[in-house]
């Protein structure tokens, strides 16, 4: 687990309790009871009239079938994405409504409304067709926080494509793997992107994974601007490479939607597990939809003419769901903003939420600790008062971080919703309602409506301390792994009978309330980013130098866990402070920044079972700096003392 029992403890003695704010209460997006009430009732129905909001071509004949672990929902129904993130909108009112308000990092912007984005959508999904993308067809995307992005993944659900969106930091590598894995026709880059004052030249290793990627056929280049243009101008690969703009200047703007199945395959999105290779979340259509739709409308308590903004990256699940396709769904107007917090300095979110009028505000406890640290005097700087609800995602929010969270940036009026989910479950799954559940600081509270999720043991039976488990189907579930339906069943459907395992330890409190404490399996969470242990140790080992590595997550005040790596050197190698630097250089490269370790230490050996399975455990508890538990397992307990010793003089 990512942090040490006794905190969880205290967690349960926060008797902090704040109720839903009375102008919510009364003016509500949804009516929660009745939610409860009716997914109590009839729990299929129930998520049937989630879906009836939206628009189908054809409506299904049956609401769910359930084959586990294989589920379809809303089975015989045709609908398409774009159409009920677009289309729909363009009916009424909201045609000429902003859809998305962008800010480059800068400070360059461009907003579209519905009825423009509607258009570039359009012709870019031609464009798409015209290099020969068709229905179930894979696109890879890798683009930075641009409108672009966005424009991307709707154009693929417009004409049935599979999109695959990678975050801009992974590496090459990365993306070469991710490319074959999925077998992708098109991969769409940029030819850069702004972070921190500095261009991520993401054409540049575009061209390094194309050199292994033998399934694209071609690359179609954003030209996000700046100095890099020309290089990359210079570059670009006749018979290959397509500029954008281009495609999208000579693409008709008209381009009838693809009519998809309820189940078909909206998207592949790899995310890092238990093994060294990333495994493909594949999401469907119409109960993804529904769902991403649903969840935005009741737990963001989302109102016509709120400007909402998420700080993710759409490179993950939560970009995906609640930056475009839940908030798109829903006709709201959404903020996106390219760059860093701390660019030009640390007050540049406040500037944005002022400077846009932001009501609804959506980060990860990692990014909330970063501004604890930073101090009340940036948030204080700016008039927030435009904000009415904050949420958090992608880890456990600890009391301190929330607390703030609620003072500094809410002034105290903003209810805030801590939403549990993963990518694999598509959409948010236990979470507030903020007119309806009374919050306690670091619990994501209860279920939302219609999700069955509950504690169990090793067993299967209930408890109130064990691993989360959800217990029936929902209708964002991942429907399998990418080209591995055994790596499915194994992952996620084996600990138990038809019951799902999300990979998190969890503590039901006396008023019912769930406390997710964090990964159980080798899933690292770091600054919110899920990273297999197995993944830093494969790219470690591939280095020269290195024997053998260990990986383990360690306590970090503001990323939550960090990576600290202990490597064996082959023989005659030194464990120098160059090494160091370069292994973890090494890593950044094979997979992103965000996997590089942030300590390495080099041991003559690693603790091992007499079987030969590394003990992590103790690994971390070295690395954490605590005395080393039980170790009479070990085939030779002074690799511990010694280690233990190492660190010890080390500081
Ligand atoms: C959306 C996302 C999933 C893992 C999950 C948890 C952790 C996410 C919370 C949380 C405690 C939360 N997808 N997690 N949200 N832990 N409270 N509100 O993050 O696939 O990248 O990660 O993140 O461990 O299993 S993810």
């Amino acid at each position: 687990m990512s942090s040490d029992a006794g905190s969880f403890d205290d967690l349960l003695h926060e008797d902090r309790r704040f109720p839903p704010p009375a102008e919510f209460v009364a003016q509500a997006a949804v009516d929660a009871e009745d939610l409860h009430r009716r997914a109590s009732e009839d729990r299929e129905a129930y998520w049937a009239s989630w879906a009836e909001e939206l628009d189908w071509f054809e409506p299904w004949e049956t609401v769910l079938e359930w084959d586990p672990p294989f589920a379809q929902w809303f089975v015989g129904g045709k609908l398409n994405v774009a159409h009920n993130c677009l289309d729909r909108h363009l009916r009424g009112s909201r045609r000429d409504k902003t859809a998305i308000l962008w800010e480059g990092e800068p400070g360059d912007t461009r907003s579209f409304t519905y009825s423009e984005l509607h258009k570039e959508v359009s012709a870019f999904a031609n464009a798409l067709r015209g290099l020969g993308v068709g229905k179930g067809d894979r696109v890879t995307i890798y683009l930075p926080m641009i409108p672009e992005a966005a424009v991307a993944m709707l154009a693929c659900a417009r004409i049935g494509a599979i999109h695959s969106v990678v975050f801009g930091g992974f590496s090459p590598e990365s993306l070469a793997d991710r490319n074959n894995d999925a077998e992708a026709k098109v991969l769409i880059t940029a030819d850069g992107g702004w972070r921190r004052g500095k261009v991520v030249p993401l054409k540049a290793n575009a061209d390094k994974a194309m050199e292994r990627s033998p399934t694209v056929e071609s690359v179609v280049v954003v030209r996000r601007g700046g100095e890099l243009s020309q290089q990359v101008d210079a570059r670009m690969k006749s018979g290959r490479d397509l500029w954008y703009h281009h495609l999208v200047e000579e693409a008709r703007p008209e381009c009838p939607a693809e009519v998809m199945d309820a189940e078909d395959i909206l998207y592949i999105l790899y995310t890092s597990g238990t093994t060294g290779k990333p495994k493909g979340v594949v999401h469907t259509t119409g109960g993804y939809l529904t769902q991403a739709y649903a969840t935005t409308r009741a737990v963001f308590d989302l109102q016509e003419d709120d400007v909402y903004w998420c700080t993710a990256d759409v490179g993950w699940v939560t970009g995906h769901s609640y930056i475009v396709y839940g908030p798109l769904a829903n006709g709201a107007t959404v903020l996106m903003y390219e760059g860093a917090p701390d660019h030009p300095d640390r007050g540049r979110f406040w500037e944005l939420c002022q400077n846009y009028g932001v009501s609804i505000f959506y980060t990860a406890p990692t990014a909330i600790r970063a501004f604890m640290r930073w101090g009340d005097q940036w948030p204080e700087r700016y008039d927030l008062s435009s904000l009415r609800l904050l949420g958090t995602v992608g880890e456990p929010i600890n009391p301190e971080a929330w607390m703030w969270y609620r003072e500094v940036v809410g002034g105290e009026r903003c209810p805030i919703v801590d939403t549990w989910w993963q990518t694999e479950t598509g959409a948010m799954m236990i979470t507030p309602l903020p007119g309806h559940t009374e919050t306690k600081p670091g619990s994501a509270t209860r279920p939302f409506p219609g999700i069955d999720a509950t504690i169990l043991d090793e067993d299967g039976d209930e408890t109130s301390s064990g691993y989360l488990a959800v217990t029936s189907p929902w209708p964002s579930m991942l429907r399998t792994v990418w080209g591995d339906e055994e790596r499915f069943r194994a992952t996620y459907w084996s600990k138990w009978d038809d019951v799902y395992f999300p990979g998190d330890g969890a503590k039901r409190d006396e008023d019912d309330y769930l406390w997710i404490l964090g990964r159980v399996d080798d899933v690292l969470n770091v600054a919110g980013h899920r990273i297999g242990t197995m993944e830093v140790e494969s790219a470690l080992v591939e280095h020269p130098a290195t024997a053998e590595a260990a990986v383990v997550g360690k306590k970090h005040d503001i990323k939550g866990e960090a990576i600290a790596a202990f490597v064996t050197l082959k023989e005659g190698r030194q464990g120098t402070d160059d090494l160091m630097q370069e292994l973890r250089d090494f890593v950044g490269s094979k997979i992103g920044s965000i996997a590089k370790p942030e300590m390495v230490v080099f041991t003559a050996d690693l603790p091992k079972t007499r079987s030969g399975k590394i003990m992590r455990r103790l690994l971390k508890d070295i690395a954490e700096g605590r005395t080393v538990g039980d170790t009479t397992t070990l085939a030779d307990p002074a690799v511990v003392q010694r280690l233990q010793a190492q660190h010890e003089e080390k500081g």
